[in-house]
């Protein structure tokens, strides 16, 4: 007997498609939480309900309830926003939110500390600037990465194109998020609930229970891999000729998320299975979404990305089916190579005289470092003139994209009267070459699930270790650093050169061996360290690179030379 459907399955189906009980929730002026079924449901509206953990403890020795407030997660296809849409946002962070705009690791923008009073007032807010927040979170389709730049190339370009036609299509076709919080008020003005849509909804491509886990695509055009591509459930590989995009490589079943104590959860890279033409990547995506939407574990939700359900079917079979239901074979694999997965900082010209300016966000928090001075001041000042976009990439980075040669001077004046200097560097950065290669996720205050600290804390790590590459003579060296407080890898940390996942306050368990390019996991290299563990430990090894590396050969490449861990040839020998 199979066993049964998890309480999360239960909840969606008797959803309403995403309905639930939310509307008296959000009318519910005794508390500053939501219904427990609704905290599940309002994921699929971009949102998590949070609790401020830095006053948990407090709140409850004066018998308060938590501090509750919401995440928002807004989706932006391929991380291109229009000035307009930065301003919208950056108005938002300050009327709602906690006065700061997270770039995530998916090209999306994250508010914090919204108040369920002002949830309906905050969509409607960005709503008008035509962005949304359905499916940000929640067992759908995700934020759909890709390259930030569409004026790199007419490929790149493409690229986007493709990106935003499969964010398109994949978007839940329920009308509960426009009910909830755009249409108006869910209830009438004299109390009465407005009648049942007259068309029931329907989901084409989801059916009424959804998928069975969150599900994430992003598209990379080589050499550059800045999406980690091989992360996602598809990963779509873009092959170029002459110039222009002529399809994809597609990958499968990628996923970084584990937990500790259980070997039978792990980070995974997709296999890549064949190749189809662009005008078929939305195809393709819909019906491998099909095969994780009917296949998919719904019992045990730490088994239910596609990852496990490929592992469990095998990859002939998987392949079988996505034949059978694509009604044709995939082609075969075209030859690419990637080089790296980082950005590259600094200015950038096109052939038409625009500009490109990618700026390191230190965590992906814009923020000031005192009122009216900062990062998000400066971006502020730049959005009232900048006629071109805001490109958020997958590296928490921003990238001030097709500034007007007029504007040029102007945007470097405007970053250097806030502080920013590094931003206009270009070769002559201050910072480390680690330091602009690192990625924090949230983790505290905000996320529930941190066991340790991330964003907030890495920037002292890495003034610690800044003084040992400096030592060595390494302060250019690129090497991927991620951090994360839990094993959930939101900063993909399986994909660092040196990755920390948190363990416990102040502990960390230290990863090494990822390549440069986002194309091998590394491997447990020691547990449990304190931050003066964690620089002792990596000192020499540091020391033997600055001694002992091959011309260009990254870090991740010579611990494994070395012999200091095993390479992870796939997800399956990751605990090994
Ligand atoms: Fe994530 C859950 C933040 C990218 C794997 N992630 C969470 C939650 C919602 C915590 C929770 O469940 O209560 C975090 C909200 C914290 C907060 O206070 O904001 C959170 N994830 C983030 C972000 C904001 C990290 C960041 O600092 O940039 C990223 C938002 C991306 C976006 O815009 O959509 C973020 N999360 C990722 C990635 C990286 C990626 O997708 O490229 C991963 C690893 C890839 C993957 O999905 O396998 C990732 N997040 C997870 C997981 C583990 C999933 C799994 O298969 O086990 C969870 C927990 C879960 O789903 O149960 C999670
Ligand atoms: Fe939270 Fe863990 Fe994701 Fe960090 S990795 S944001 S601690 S869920």
């Amino acid at each position: 007997m199979s066993a049964p459907p998890s309480d999360v399955e239960r909840i969606k189906a008797a959803s309403r498609y995403l309905r639930g009980s939310l509307a008296d929730s959000l009318l519910d002026p005794l508390t500053g939480a939501i219904r427990s079924d609704d905290t599940q449901l309002i994921k699929f509206h971009g949102s998590y309900q949070q609790t401020d953990r830095d006053l948990d403890a407090e709140r409850r020795r004066q018998k308060l309830e938590p501090l509750y407030s919401f995440m928002i997660r807004v989706r932006v296809p391929g991380g291109v926003a229009t000035a307009r849409q930065w301003r919208r946002m950056d108005e938002l962070a300050d009327r709602y939110a906690n006065g700061t705009l997270k770039l995530t690791t998916r090209q999306a923008f994250q508010l914090h500390g919204v108040r369920k009073r002002d949830l309906r007032a905050t969509i409607a807010g960005f709503n008008e600037a035509l962005l949304d927040s359905i499916a940000g979170c929640g067992d759908v389709n995700r934020n759909v990465m890709c390259y930030p730049n569409p004026h790199q190339s007419a490929a790149h370009g493409q690229l986007l194109n493709v990106a935003r036609a499969i964010s398109v299509h994949l978007t839940p076709r329920t009308t509960a998020y426009y009910e909830l919080w755009l249409n108006g008020e869910p209830v009438t003005p004299d109390g009465e609930p407005l009648p049942e849509p007259t068309a029931p909804d329907h989901e084409p491509i989801y059916g009424r229970t959804y998928l069975p886990r969150k599900f994430k695509i992003a598209l990379a055009l080589p050499p550059a891999n800045d999406t980690d591509v091989l992360a996602n459930d598809i990963g779509l590989i873009g092959i170029e000729e002459g110039g222009a995009l002529v399809g994809f490589n597609v990958a499968v079943g990628g996923g970084l998320g584990m937990s500790f104590g259980m070997p039978a959860t792990y980070p995974r890279l997709a296999d890549v299975v064949g190749f189809v033409p662009v005008e078929e990547a939305v195809a393709v995506c819909e019906r491998i979404v099909t095969i994780q939407r009917d296949w998919g574990n719904r019992s045990e939700r730490k088994f239910s990305r596609l990852k496990y359900t490929l592992d469990r079917m095998g990859l002939p079979a998987f392949r079988e089916e996505l034949h059978r239901r694509l009604g044709h074979e995939l082609a075969p694999t075209r030859p690419y190579r990637f080089t790296h997965s980082a950005d590259t900082y600094g200015w950038a010209t096109s052939p038409d005289g625009y500009a490109h300016l990618t700026l390191f966000v230190e965590g992906g928090r814009v923020a000031d470092t005192a009122p009216g001075h900062g990062l998000k001041s400066a971006l502020r000042a730049i959005a009232a003139y900048h006629t071109g976009e805001f490109a958020l990439t997958g590296n928490q980075n921003l990238v001030i994209v097709n500034i007007a040669p007029q504007h040029r001077e102007r945007v470097a004046a405007d970053l250097a009267a806030h502080d920013q200097w590094d931003a206009t560097a270009n070769a002559a950065f201050t910072q480390t070459a680690l330091r602009r290669h690192s990625l924090a996720c949230v983790a505290l205050n905000t996320c529930s699930q941190a066991f340790a600290e991330a964003e907030r804390y890495l920037p002292d790590l890495l003034d610690r270790l800044d003084a040992v590459l400096r030592a060595h003579g390494l302060a250019d060296a690129g090497i991927l650093i991620r951090m994360t407080g839990c094993p959930n890898g939101c900063a993909r940390p399986y994909l660092g050169e040196i990755g920390l996942v948190g363990r416990a306050p102040g502990r960390y368990n230290l990863y090494l061996g990822a390549d440069h390019a986002g194309q091998r996991l590394n491997k447990l290299y020691r547990e449990q360290l304190d931050e003066a563990a964690i620089v002792a430990e990596l000192t020499p090894l540091l020391a033997a690179y600055a001694a002992d590396r091959r011309p260009a050969e990254g870090f991740g490449d010579f611990v494994v030379r070395r012999g200091y861990v095993a390479a992870t040839t796939h997800g399956l020998d990751f605990h090994a």
